[in-house]
């Protein structure tokens, strides 16, 4: 396998982009990040791409934020700002897949945490394998969902079910995504890769024109704000990462041990 951070392959008009951090569990650095980014910039342009996947290599889709890779630059003299660090990285990828004038699918195998989970609901479909694990995990280190997540949550699942994933962290299992409307179907985990390739090309050969402006009539009925509502929400994490909570939730998880945090 390639040591690239993104792997990219074609099957007639479908593009697969494949997160390859697989030892990482796909956790996102900046160089994923970006290689997406160009990834779907050079896909927006290319007409013989009708479609596009975004799957993660190994076991999962992608476990977020790189921690480890987060802690160092946190620490580092130019102490990173998460709104900086926001507005470098994911929100200019959730805003190209939402941009996009094509299907963008997520292929969930195995686990999708924190903003690896935001980026596939930032995603036009889901696709998961029924061994697939959701959870936003952002609580657990004081922060609030990310990515976009903070909108797309509840525009998929409603307000009470989005607060209640938001807040408790709880893993859900495939099954569960697809009861809430989280994800658009579910399939055996061995057939998962030729089930998302036959669920792409349905789209692929549906008119680009009616495709491409169906998806931005959605996006301008039910996400008009997306822009200005990432905005939003950098502003709302730079709040939430100025405590003490944030360093002791990463510090936690990288101990193996339960944050301890404190009241105020
Ligand atoms: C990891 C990670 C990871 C590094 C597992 N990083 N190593 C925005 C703004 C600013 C700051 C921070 O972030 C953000 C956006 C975000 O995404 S915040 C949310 C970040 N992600 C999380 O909080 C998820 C953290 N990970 C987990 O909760 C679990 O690891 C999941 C649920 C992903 C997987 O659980 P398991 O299947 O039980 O695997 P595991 O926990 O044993 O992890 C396997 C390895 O991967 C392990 O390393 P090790 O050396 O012990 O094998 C983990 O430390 C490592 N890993 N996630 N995000």
């Amino acid at each position: 396998m390639s040591d690239s951070v993104l792997l990219q392959t074609r099957q007639g008009g479908v593009l697969t982009l494949t997160l390859n951090r697989p030892e990482k569990l796909n956790a996102f650095n900046d160089a994923l990040v970006h290689a997406l980014i160009d990834g779907l910039q050079a896909a927006a342009t290319d007409s013989s791409v009708r479609a596009i996947v975004i799957r993660g290599a190994g076991r999962g889709f992608s476990a977020g934020q790189d921690l480890e890779v987060f802690v160092e630059r946190r620490n580092s003299p130019n102490k990173l700002s998460v709104a900086e660090h926001l507005r470098d990285t994911y929100n200019k990828l959730v805003t190209i897949i939402r941009e996009i004038d094509k299907p963008v699918i997520a292929s969930l195998n195995g686990i999708a945490a924190g903003v690896g989970l935001s980026v596939a609901l930032a995603c036009d479909l889901r696709i998961a394998a029924d061994n697939s694990v959701l959870t936003l995990g952002f609580s657990k280190i004081g922060l609030i969902p990310d990515g976009g997540a903070s909108l797309m949550l509840p525009a998929l699942i409603g307000l009470g079910r989005g607060l209640e994933l938001a807040w408790s962290s709880d893993r859900i299992d495939a099954a569960e995504a697809h009861r809430l409307g989280l994800v658009n179907t579910v399939v055996p985990a061995a057939e998962l890769e030729e089930r998302t390739l036959a669920y792409a090309e349905r789209f692929a050969s549906v008119s680009p024109v009616a495709v491409g402006l169906t998806k931005r009539a959605f996006n301008a009925s039910v996400l008009p704000n997306f822009t200005a509502w990432l905005e939003a929400e950098a502003t709302f994490q730079e709040e939430a990462a100025a405590g003490p909570d944030l360093m002791e939730g990463v510090t936690a998880f990288l101990q193996k041990r339960a944050p301890a945090f404190a009241a105020r």
